[in-house]
Parts: structure tokens; C-alpha cells; sequence
């Protein structure tokens, strides 16, 4: 079983509970990522990450909070945070408590493939979430990018390689992530980003996501023209430095 589908069966009696609960949703969305209010050329979203598959534990009793109002006071465009418990030991709980502290768009970090996730992330206080291609058939990957928005969510489709890339620009999506990390290996290759940043059409916001530990990683990546980086251990550790380069 790969990893993927491995996380993927870990959570589905915690996802399937999502069905029954109720969830109060309010359409408007006051965070609207996509818009970039300031035309910022090269933004960050910063994300509030306890622990990963591939790094164990990054930091167990992180104020997550106090580190979102960090991520906002230098500066960064969004804060991702993580909501899944078995392996990045997130919880829903952590969006709602930044929900009520920052004013920055978030996003939901997790394994979406239903719609009442979906709904799920929305009530938390969600402003995007991600879609993971390599995680949905083609026709889901449709039917959920398409109930996001309709929930006026923004929407990160996450790709790897090249046909994962071909069925995300099925969609005419809004905003592209490209992730560095390999689900499969865990290696990272920064040149990722360089290889499939010049197969997405320019009116896509195109987001670099993982691996970026330096400022000259931050900047290999710059180079390259994306219009934001995601960066999770790296501000998890040093902020200050990496901020620096923005
Ligand atoms: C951040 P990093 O290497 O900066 O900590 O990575 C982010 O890209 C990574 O957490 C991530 C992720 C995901 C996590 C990218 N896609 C999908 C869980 C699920």
C-alpha cells in the first residue's frame, strides 16, 4: 500500500463521521487568496505543521496560535494549517482557534475526498483547501473542485509530475500546486517546479509547495517565476530567516 492510500484508510472513519454532523456555513468568503489584494509578485503561505510522515516530529507542543499570529505579523499572504491527526498530528480544532485569531485567508491542509470534508473545512473557517490530485479519481477530483467553489472556497489542486498536471488543467483551475516531495520516495527535487512551471498557462496562480529549508532554496525557487512558495518545516524552524527573503 502506498503511503497515500495508507493515510487515505487511516482517516476514513474519521472523514465518514463528517457526513452525519451539521455544519453552519456562511457562503461569504471575507480571505480571498486568489484575489492578492496587494499584487504581491511572490507570496508565502506559511504553515503550522506539529509533525510529517517523512520528518517525525517537528514540534509536539507548538502554540499553534501564537505561531499563526507570528506567520501574520511577518508578513505572510495565508497560513496553511494541518488537520490530519495520525500522521501530521493536526486536528480541525487548530483551524477553528487561528480562525478567530488571524484575519489572513487559511487552508484547510488535509486529505479531502468527500464533500462533507469539504463542508467540514468550510465551517471550520477554511479559505482554501487543497485538492490532491494523485489522491482522487478523475471524476472526483471534477465533482469536489467544482462544490468548493460553489462554497466560494478557493482551491490548490496539487500536482507531482507531468499527467497529474494533464487531468488538474482539465479543471481550468483557479490556483496549481506543484509539491517538490515525492509521495511515494519522500525525496524532494526542487527542479520540480522549474519542469512543470512552464506547462501551466500564465492566468493560473501557480504555487510552490515543500522542501524549501534555506533563503537560497526560497530564491532557487523565485527564479522561476511561481507566484507563491508553501513552506512548512523550514517556518517552523526559522521564520525569521526565511522571511528575510520576501
Ligand atoms: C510543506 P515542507 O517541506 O515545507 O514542510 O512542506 C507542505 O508543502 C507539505 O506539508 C504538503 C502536504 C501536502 C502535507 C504539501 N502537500 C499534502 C500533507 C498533505
Amino acid at each position: 500500500m502506498s503511503i497515500l492510500e495508507d493515510i487515505i484508510t487511516k482517516n476514513s472513519e474519521r472523514v465518514a463521521k463528517y457526513a452525519s454532523e451539521t455544519h453552519t456555513i456562511n457562503l461569504h468568503n471575507t480571505a480571498v487568496f486568489t484575489n492578492n489584494t496587494n499584487n504581491n509578485p511572490f507570496r508565502l503561505i506559511a504553515e503550522i505543521k506539529r509533525a510529517s510522515p517523512s520528518k517525525g516530529m517537528i514540534d509536539e507542543n507548538v502554540d499553534v496560535v501564537a505561531q499563526a499570529k507570528r506567520y501574520e505579523a511577518l508578513g505572510a499572504s495565508a497560513i496553511s494549517v494541518l488537520c490530519e491527526p495520525y500522521y501530521f498530528k493536526g486536528d480541525f480544532a487548530d483551524l477553528i482557534a487561528i480562525r478567530k485569531a488571524v484575519k489572513l485567508p487559511l487552508l484547510c491542509k488535509d486529505f479531502v475526498t468527500t464533500s462533507a470534508h469539504l463542508l467540514k473545512a468550510k465551517s471550520a473557517g477554511a479559505n482554501i483547501v487543497l485538492l490532491i490530485v494523485a489522491a482522487l479519481s478523475p471524476e472526483k477530483l471534477q465533482s469536489l473542485y467544482h462544490f468548493a467553489r460553489e462554497l466560494a472556497l478557493d482551491v490548490l489542486v496539487e500536482v507531482h509530475d507531468e499527467n497529474e498536471l494533464e487531468q488538474a488543467l482539465l479543471l481550468n483551475p483557479q490556483m496549481i500546486g506543484i509539491n517538490n516531495r515525492s509521495l511515494k520516495t519522500f525525496a524532494v527535487d526542487l527542479a520540480t517546479t522549474q519542469r512543470l512551471k512552464t506547462l501551466i498557462p500564465d492566468n493560473i496562480t501557480v504555487i510552490s509547495e515543500s522542501g524549501m529549508l534555506s533563503p537560497a532554496d526560497i530564491l532557487e525557487i523565485k527564479a522561476v517565476g511561481v507566484d507563491g512558495v508553501l513552506i512548512g518545516e523550514g517556518m517552523m524552524r526559522q521564520a525569521d530567516v526565511l522571511k528575510e527573503v520576501f
